[in-house]
């Protein structure tokens, strides 16, 4: 209170308050201030980077306006808000996005190109903001976008990474990890150095009785890592709300330097303190649906927890309500278990620092949490040990049992027949050492779980969480299948198909409802409609075949069929299946006559993604890739016939040229495994068919589209079980061609063969876990499906309208409004014109 503005005096403010430019002058007027004196460059030295900052910086002035009132109106009006805590925000670059949202691009087109300046050129400077793996990821960056787009009060918290996704290089076909130092420049955060909160590691638990005679527990010793709120401002599309998402950075509490050392001579031991301090948020951990228990992550997770939990509760208390009243005001969201240190850390806070008993603060945290699951992979589980937890949070652990002991209590009361049910869903895992299975802490301490696609949520309910769906019966658990929003990847990644869409919609409403793409049906007849959707999706291959060309030097036909694959490289995610299929096409090429070639559609085989740094078989994968490649690309019989491609360091920026260029994209999981997949949805929308089994949102995506528009194939999901288990006792033999392809492989036709002995071991004697064997026969049958679809041209375009006419469903508009209704409990605030 103290820090606003007298009322007598704000009339003097207001006067001052900045206009936010509209025309394409007004527009230079603020960006060459910018650059001017913000950036203190001239005329003389003004080169695209710096046109970038001037142009970044005039539209996050118009931002900050919008951010403060929308800030203000959801504090003045105190409803319920929701706080998304994730690990990852796979934002991407945030120019344009902006530009965009605010509606406003045209104008400083035009002002750049008055000043000499081409828009690509200075788009195309921003640093990807890479803090996320993959999917989990970029679906919470989608998120923000259609939570500030439809105007819920609502916050992300996350990690401020100096070091987001490490930047992949190819090299000698090898996949090389560069570090990716984003920080250099960075105009969409705002470091609140006034915005701090002390977080505790290690020490020990004191008990004593305090006045009343109760018992309390207080942690103490330790060490003491400070917290520093970044916070980055994020616009909806057509709205005026814009929203926050804080990002903590870690540095040593004591400041620049613990004095005391300092004077004392321990000069050098006070700088490494520091830096010890803030290697917690340096990195981000590159692993996708992998747990690797290592200390710094759990750390990282607490550290954020703590000081997200910390800031909630501060904010909380300032409106003064009862501690009943807080799952009323506070949606907590986690995003898959990497945050429910959260569950036990306000536990603590309530009981240890506010006093509240054991039942009614438990009572609060169990109203207030929700909690995803993305993945049913074992290896992905998070469990931590006992003895580390014990060193690094050790009152948290006692809180766990505690959280425990009660829940077991409860277990054994309704279910005392069921011997063996109290050992197979406690917390604790009885192995050694003991394990803190943080999926069930997570699913006891929320009052709703989600899977991210149906049969993904069917799933958690019959494998991972059978028991608890037992013990809290059905209503506990529900679906939110995906979504992507259309505003990036659409609008913004392709401009020409969102302008023709707003032709023949009336405008561009479909952006904020995406249901309204259904009436595109009524033109897939229409011949000028359908030849210009034709002529958008060759003018996409043509950008991408010159992005081909200029970073690898490769020639690519744009009227050959684009098949993509781009997603992290994983097992599970058969990159190895398609890159065998590929190998059968060329062994099949090989042996075509003349004739038999000349009836064969061309084909571009694309291929992206990062392997985790320790993932022998996924780089495995990616070299063998690019060993075809130097073959086939090279093979004078081939020619235009096949061409392989490895696109070096996928990333958000690349998927937003290469989405609106496939015909074919790959979504071929091994059924049962990938929860959801979500660039399967982008690809569609864009306008390209795709082949995939039936798993995650591909089952959904054939619902919506029609089967007759999607290429399936392979063994369902409720086959695999025995299907492992035939491989590994006994009847089953090598799939045929699946075996020719490995023949070419062993005999060095791709070079060292020795390379490449374990991935096919891994399919020929180790158990083929991931089932290549069994789908190869179906995979390669549906890709010949698809070459003769490709030839009938006419029929082809009718699949892609009809698709991107009923993908309404996939937008992440239509899952916050799920979340909201379902889970959060929470209601828009629409920001009002005067405001
Ligand atoms: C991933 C799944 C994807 C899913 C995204 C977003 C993890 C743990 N899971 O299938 O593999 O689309 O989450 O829900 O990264």
């Amino acid at each position: 209170v103290e820090a606003s503005i007298p009322e007598p005096q704000r009339a003097a403010w207001k006067k001052f308050t900045p206009k936010p430019f509209d025309t394409a002058e007004e527009f230079n007027a603020e960006a060459v201030r910018h650059i001017e004196t913000t950036l203190a460059r001239s005329m003389y030295n003004c080169d695209e980077g710096a046109a970038y900052a001037g142009t970044a910086l005039a539209f996050r002035d118009r931002l900050v306006l919008d951010w403060n009132k929308t800030q203000q109106a959801q504090t003045f009006k105190d409803q319920k808000r929701v706080y998304y805590l994730s690990l990852e925000f796979l934002m991407g670059r945030a120019l344009d996005n902006a530009m965009l949202n605010i509606g406003k691009k045209d104008v400083a087109v035009k002002g750049l190109s008055d000043l000499g300046f081409r828009m690509e050129d200075i788009i195309s400077q921003e640093h990807d903001a890479a803090l996320g793996n993959g999917g989990l990821g970029r679906l919470a960056a989608c998120f923000l976008d259609s939570m500030a787009s439809l105007n819920y009060p609502a916050w992300g918290y996350g990690l401020r990474y100096r070091y987001g996704i490490f930047k992949q290089e190819i090299i000698d076909g090898y996949q090389v990890e560069v570090p990716d130092y984003w920080l250099d420049f960075n105009p969409w955060e705002f470091a609140r150095h006034d915005i701090t909160v002390d977080v505790q590691f290690y020490g020990y638990v004191s008990k004593y009785q305090d006045d009343d005679g109760k018992n309390v527990s207080f942690w103490e010793g330790g060490e003491i890592v400070q917290a520093c709120a970044y916070d980055v401002p994020i616009a909806g599309y057509g709205t005026s709300t814009v929203n926050n998402l804080r990002l903590w950075g870690s540095k040593a509490a004591s400041g620049e330097f613990d004095f005391q050392k300092f004077n004392s001579g321990e000069y050098e031991s006070s700088v490494a303190d520091q830096q010890r301090a803030e290697t917690i948020s340096a990195v981000l951990y590159p692993n996708d649906n992998l747990e690797r228990g290592k200390e710094l992550r759990l750390k990282q997770q607490y550290f954020w927890c703590a000081a997200s939990l910390f800031d909630i509760v501060r904010r909380f208390k300032k409106t003064q309500r009862p501690w009943k009243d807080f799952p009323n005001q506070v949606a907590i969201q986690l995003n898959d278990t990497h945050p429910t240190l959260a569950i036990p850390e306000l536990q603590r806070i309530l009981i240890d620092q506010e006093g509240l008993d054991w039942d009614e603060a438990w009572s609060i945290v169990s109203k207030t949490f929700g909690y995803t699951n993305h993945t049913v992979l074992p290896e992905a589980l998070e469990k931590w040990s006992v003895p580390l937890f014990q060193h690094l949070l050790p009152r948290h652990l006692q809180i766990i049992y505690d959280i425990n002991l009660q829940f077991l209590q409860y277990v054994e009361r309704n279910f005392p027949k069921e011997r063996d049910i109290l050992s197979r869903v406690s917390i604790i895992e009885e192995a050694n050492p003991k394990m803190v299975r943080m999926a069930y802490l997570a699913v006891i301490g929320s009052h709703k779980v989600n899977g991210v696609a149906e049969l993904h949520s069917d799933l958690i309910k019959t494998t991972i969480f059978k028991d608890f769906v037992k013990i809290y019966g059905p209503d506990k658990f529900t679906n939110v299948t995906n979504g992507i929003t259309p505003r990036r990847w659409l609008h913004q990644a392709n401009p020409r198909l969102s302008e023709l869409i707003a032709s023949k919609l009336g405008g561009y409403d479909f952006l904020k409802d995406l249901t309204l793409l259904h009436k595109l049906e009524a033109y897939v007849d229409d011949k000028d409609f359908r030849k210009e959707f034709q002529e958008i999706k060759y003018a996409n291959k043509v950008r991408l075949a010159k992005y081909i060309k200029d970073t690898l030097g490769v020639s690519v036909n744009p009227s050959a069929l684009f098949d993509v694959q781009v997603k992290r490289i994983h097992e599970y995610k058969r990159q190895q299946l398609n890159i065998f299929g590929v190998i059968h096409r060329y062994l099949a090429i090989k042996a075509m006559s003349p004739e038999e070639k000349k009836k064969l559609a061309p084909r571009v085989s694309i291929f992206g993604g990062k392997a985790a740094p320790g993932y022998w078989m996924a780089k495995t994968v990616i070299h063998l890739v690019n060993q075809v490649g130097k073959v086939v690309n090279s093979d004078k019989d081939v020619g235009d016939l096949l061409k392989v491609i490895y696109l070096e360091d996928y990333n958000v920026s690349k998927a937003e040229i290469i989405c609106p260029a496939s015909d074919i994209s790959e979504h071929i999981s091994t059924a049962g495994t990938e929860a959801s997949g979500t660039s399967n949805m982008k690809f569609v929308i864009n306008g390209g068919l795709i082949i995939g089994t039936c798993d995650g949102a591909n089952i959904e995506i054939t619902r919506e589209i029609g089967e007759n528009n999607i290429f399936l194939f392979g063994n369902l999901a409720e086959d695999v079980e025995e299907l492992r288990h035939s491989h590994m006792y006994g009847t089953y033999t090598l799939d045929p061609s699946l075996a020719a392809v490995f023949d070419s492989i062993q005999s060095g036709t791709f070079g060292d063969a020795g390379a490449f002995t374990s991935l096919v071991n891994g399919i020929v004697d180790h158990g083929d876990y991931y089932l290549v064997s069994d789908d190869f026969a179906s995979y390669c049958k549906t890709q010949d499906l698809i070459d003769e679809a490709y030839r009938n041209q006419d029929e082809w375009l009718t699949k892609a309208i009809t698709s991107v006419a009923r993908m309404g469903f996939f937008s992440s508009d239509r899952c916050i409004d799920e979340y909201a209704e379902m889970i959060w409990n929470t209601e828009p605030l629409v920001p009002s014109k005067d405001e």
